[in-house]
């Protein structure tokens, strides 16, 4: 297969509502579609980068630079059979994953169209359908939190993840698990303590949390270790793990019982698919997060998810938690707590290239 062409697409969305967390706070986005063109083929792509370089370094306008003047001259007219091939033509960009994560993606949608197959049989997963959790941004009040429960547990969703801060931590914490006793209930801090903070975090062992994920740095794996060593709670790594030698490594050293594989953050499934292998043959769950993805980015996670590994329901939730209206069709629903896997070729949701256009705000083509 050869590319012959790529576009870039920013489509700017509106959340339903603001999502804040530690490190930042948000009411819409603006993702990079990458549309490639290749032997008569189409596949979609997309980077789910932030805006603001504050949950990792990079931001749309960065992928939009490493994408355009970098990544995709690298594969252009280049022949390629598979995914390693592709990734090996931009080998020596270093980080820059989320910007990696979008033309990697519409690389593997081209190849299961090629080959007639759902994303997912491409992958390698076995799963039917998928586990699916909800994670809550920090809100000022309690009772709209108690609300946003209610509203996503009604709904089926079978996880309940909270975002929490120094000082909108243990005892929010408490009230909502004095109010859900039997939920599965997990936290995320988003690099926002020390270890200086030990003594608060142990605190929260008493409230029989799934997880405490990124409690420490961003760029941690040694403190982490040390943390794990005074909780009885897992500790959950998400920002610190770039790559499977990342997660090996986290491993060896134990700073983590759990590990959340995002597409994003380990530029594209291919990564995202070793970093799977590996803690299932070593027994370390995993689970799938996520940047708040369009249907697109979306239907990778679910697709990703399918893999036996995933054991732990996820981040992955239905379209309608996040947009009014996606940009694909039919849009990803959540019913029982549950996403069913699609089994139609290639993504397995279809691009509405109306809609796309219409939230279009920056257009490039190699073609122009
Ligand atoms: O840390 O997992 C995170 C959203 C944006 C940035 C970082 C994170 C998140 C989420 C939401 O937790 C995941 C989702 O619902 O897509
Ligand atoms: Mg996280």
């Amino acid at each position: 297969m050869k590319i012959d062409r790529v576009d870039l697409l920013i489509v700017r969305l509106q959340l339903v509502r603001t999502f804040e967390t530690s490190s930042s706070r948000k009411d819409h986005l603006e993702h990079i579609l990458v549309k490639v063109f290749a032997d008569g083929l189409v596949g979609w792509g997309e980077c789910a980068s932030p805006l603001d370089p504050y949950y990792c370094e990079e931001t749309t306008e960065t992928c939009w630079h490493i994408l355009k003047d970098f990544l995709i001259p690298s594969v252009l007219d280049r022949p390629w059979t598979n995914l390693e091939e592709i990734t090996n033509c931009y080998r020596k960009v270093k980080r820059n994953n989320f910007a990696k994560a979008g033309l990697e993606m519409a690389c593997w949608d081209i190849l299961a169209q090629a080959t007639r197959q759902p994303l997912h049989s491409v992958l390698g997963g076995t799963r039917q359908e998928i586990l699916s959790g909800v994670s809550l941004g920090i809100e000022q009040d309690t009772d709209r939190l108690f609300g946003l429960i209610d509203q996503f547990l009604d709904e089926g969703y079978r996880r309940i993840k909270l975002k929490i801060a120094p000082g909108k931590d243990v005892a929010v914490v408490r009230k909502v698990r004095e109010r859900y006793p039997d939920i599965l209930l997990m936290v995320d801090a988003n690099s926002a303590y020390t270890l200086a903070d030990t003594p608060r975090l142990k605190q929260l062992d008493d409230f029989d949390l799934l997880m405490i994920e990124q409690p420490l740095a961003h760029d941690d794996i040694v403190d982490h270790a040390k943390l794990q060593r005074e909780l009885r709670t897992p500790i959950c790594l998400d920002e610190s793990i770039h790559s499977v030698q990342d997660a090996r490594k986290a491993l060896e050293l134990k700073s983590g019982r759990i590990i959340n594989i995002k597409v994003s953050r380990l530029g594209g499934l291919l990564e995202a698919k070793r970093v799977h292998d590996l803690c299932y043959r070593e027994g370390i769950p995993v689970w799938c997060g996520g940047m708040h993805e369009y249907g697109i980015g979306r239907a990778a996670n679910v697709a990703l998810c399918s893999l036996p590994g995933f054991s732990i329901s996820g981040d992955v939730s239905g379209s309608d938690k996040y947009y009014a209206q996606d940009i694909v069709d039919p849009p990803i629903r959540a019913i029982n707590g549950a996403i069913q896997v699609p089994q139609s070729i290639g993504l397995g949701f279809m691009p509405n290239e109306k809609r796309i256009k219409e939230f279009t705000v920056r257009f490039f083509s190699t073609a122009q």
